[in-house]
């Protein structure tokens, strides 16, 4: 192109533009490895895989000289966490709840060709379309690739609670809905229809049940609390372009002294296994530091998916000590995780609303964690109790050798 010496300037970059691109390539490259001590159970990786680091540089910075001259960041990022996940053409894919230094979050994909590193977002932020009453805030995508053929994405979108006009924190949460076959261009189809106040940690179940789409909910009261009854509950939709929740009922309750006492919501799509359909859930409790939220796992029987037979006590996922800190401290949370073909399993989650991580199981051990861990009895005796009983068998066990 000829350029004319002013068009020269015009289209001059920064003077830190290759600075930044080689400081930020070279991030991206950090390799990933996992960490030296697990319970057996799973393995955490040592390294985030995303963090707000990781948000590409065009969206961030205007690199042209001539109106950014001190080269400046212009669009902050700040954190990229509650990941949605699946596979997609072999590769590792995360929509990402992309937070803005504006406090509004979004939706991103990245993409890693191995699952624990080298996550890379795509060029754009997902575009997606609004229904008549835009979001103020979206948030948490889980993804489902549901045998009718198309991957959803359900959401949680965020309004003002025009009731309450003088509250500026009053808001409304429900479930949005998009689906895509590409992951690039989304249909956005009406907000979920259900008789609840609000609905946060609304999931799409991969198949349908007698001919209708399930989908997991948790009704709450209010943005914040989520009242008296509660927990995960489980309803049925007939067409997803009018999605009228019908006979919404609790599967999973909060119950008191246990890691989900005060709030109870599910994480991913559950992973389907010759046991039963694999669950990934947060359970939240209130402590005199604020709240804590740790992940745990539920199995559902193949032929009811309204059946739990199997929940071990307690959590499976704390945060450790790094992952307690954050913009809202003392908080996991997981909405992605996949399978692989030979049984590997990637656990995607959030800790703290900053940053996200991945740690890796296998099916296998997943059901046998889920299947042999002793379930809560609900009392310090009883909990005494199943030590008591191991302790013995194992003394049995030592004796016999
Ligand atoms: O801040 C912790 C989490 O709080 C909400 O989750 P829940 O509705 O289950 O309490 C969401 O805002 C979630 O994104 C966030 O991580």
């Amino acid at each position: 192109m000829d350029l004319t010496e002013n068009n020269k300037a015009l289209h001059k970059k920064i003077s830190n533009y290759q600075e930044l691109v080689n400081n930020h390539a070279e991030f991206l490259a950090i390799p990933n490895q996992p960490e030296k001590h697990s319970n057996g159970i799973f393995k955490r990786y040592i390294n985030p895989v995303l963090t707000a680091t990781h948000a590409p540089l065009e969206w961030r910075y205007d690199f042209n000289a001539k109106t950014n001259p001190f080269g400046m960041e212009r669009i902050g990022i700040n954190a990229t966490f509650n990941p949605g996940a699946m596979k997609w053409k072999d590769n590792y894919i995360l929509a990402v709840r992309v937070e803005g230094n504006d406090r509004k979050s979004f939706f991103a994909i990245a993409e890693s060709p191995n699952g624990v590193d080298n996550f890379k977002f795509w060029d754009k932020p997902l575009i997606l379309p609004q229904t008549q009453e835009p979001d103020t805030n979206v948030y948490d995508m889980r993804l489902t690739r549901h045998e009718d053929g198309w991957i959803y994405g359900i959401f949680c979108t965020e309004r003002k609670d025009k009731e309450r006009p003088g509250d500026t924190s009053a808001a409304i949460a429900n479930a949005g809905i998009a689906r895509t076959k590409d992951l690039t261009n989304w249909e956005r189809l009406p907000d979920l229809i259900s008789t609840s106040g609000q609905q946060r940690n609304v999931v799409m179940h991969p198949e349908f049940v007698d001919g209708k789409y399930a989908l997991y909910t948790r009704p709450q009261d209010g943005f914040i609390e989520v009242g008296n009854g509660g927990g995960i509950g489980l309803g049925y939709i007939t067409d997803m372009t009018n999605p009228v929740l019908e006979d919404e009922k609790i599967i999973n309750r909060k119950v008191y002294h246990t890691i989900y006492e005060l709030k109870n919501g599910l994480g991913p799509a559950p992973i389907k296994t010759k046991e039963g359909w694999l669950h990934l859930a947060h359970g939240v409790r209130n402590t005199a530091g604020g709240l804590r939220y740790t992940l745990y796992l539920f199995m559902t029987a193949l032929d009811d998916i309204s059946k739990v037979i199997y929940q071990p006590s307690g959590y499976f996922m704390a945060p450790n000590y790094i992952e307690t800190v954050g913009d809202v401290p003392n908080v996991l949370f997981g909405n992605g995780w996949i399978q692989d073909d030979d049984g590997t399993l990637f656990i995607y989650y959030a800790s703290s609303d900053t940053r996200s991580h991945v740690a890796v199981s296998s099916i296998d051990r997943i059901l046998d964690y889920v299947m042999n861990t002793p379930q809560d009895a609900f009392t310090s005796a009883a909990s005494v109790q199943n030590i008591i009983s191991q302790v013995a068998q194992n003394k049995t066990l030592n004796d016999e050798e």
